[in-house]
């Protein structure tokens, strides 16, 4: 009987270590005006483990993707990625300027001190996917932040 629940502690033990602990800090997206269509989401993503964040679904936009800023010549440019790397234990930024997740197609604007859902789909080394339910918070765009994104 001891056997068999330890056995069984164990099951749950390697079943809840399958997947990374992934923790997500201060997620918010910036406000937009009327008729704009597309902004950004931003945040701090720690996995416990080795990942890949493959996929954002929000509810908010018609498409949603994973971007990166990176100089083409002297033009910064912003292009959708296939994932993002979650290195074990290391805090990556979504940040204005750098990674960032697009969201594009919204169906309303998005007023500072509302709050979005966001849905990150997070993939182990073992090809596992989990997901990570998000409430990011609407904050207007900082003076410091530069300029909208277009597309
Ligand atoms: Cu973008």
């Amino acid at each position: 009987m001891k056997r068999l629940f330890f056995l069984l502690s164990m099951l749950t033990f390697l079943s809840a270590g399958a997947y990374a602990q992934v923790t997500v800090k201060d997620p918010w997206v910036r406000a937009t005006v009327a008729q704009q269509m597309a902004t950004g989401a931003f945040m701090q993503i720690v996995s416990s483990s080795e990942a890949r964040l493959v996929e954002v679904r929000s509810d908010a936009a018609g498409v949603v993707e994973i971007h990166e800023m990176a100089m083409e010549g002297n033009v910064m440019k912003m292009r959708a990625v296939p994932g993002l790397e979650l290195p074990a234990g290391k805090p990556v930024d979504l940040k204005p300027g750098g990674y960032h997740v697009m969201m594009m197609d919204l169906k309303q604007p998005l007023k500072a001190g509302g709050t979005v859902p966001l849905t990150l789909v997070v993939e182990g080394k073992d090809k596992k996917r989990q997901t990570v339910e998000v409430k990011a918070t609407v904050r207007e765009l900082g003076a410091a932040s530069g300029a909208a994104p277009k597309h």
